[in-house]
């Protein structure tokens, strides 16, 4: 997607604070962090949000699952807790429309969210 600001950013066309990086996905940081801890893991591939995955993604899921799971050790997270958010659309808080899973932590983080 040509002007997607995620796309732009996993093609390094705009900089980033990079974690990781494979073939299929990329985590950088967040550039308004909600959290002391505050990344973003993408797919490279253009998908809306959660309501286009297909069964054909899911091996990118759970990549990115992975990737939480390991930059949350990296990060020094794992052990006091994290969480990982992805929200869709307009009600959801969905301000990027490309897929994106919000890695938090680094505080004491409330529930239910706002
Ligand atoms: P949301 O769930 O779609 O609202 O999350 C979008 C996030 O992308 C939000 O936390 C922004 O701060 C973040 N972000 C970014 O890190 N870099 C950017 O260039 C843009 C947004 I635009």
């Amino acid at each position: 997607m040509p002007d997607c600001i995620f796309c732009l950013i996993s093609q390094k066309k705009i900089p980033s604070e990079i974690l990781y990086e494979d073939e299929d996905c990329m985590a950088f940081k967040d550039i308004n962090p909600e959290a002391p801890v505050h990344i973003l893991i993408i797919p490279k591939k253009h998908i809306e949000s959660v309501m286009e995955l297909t069964e054909e993604d899911s091996g990118i899921i759970s990549k990115i699952f992975n990737v939480a799971k390991l930059l949350s050790s990296e990060l020094k997270i794992a052990n006091s807790g994290f969480r990982i958010v992805s929200n869709c659309g307009k009600d959801g808080g969905q301000t990027v429309g490309h897929l994106h899973f919000h890695l938090l932590g680094g505080r004491q983080l409330q529930w239910p969210p706002g």
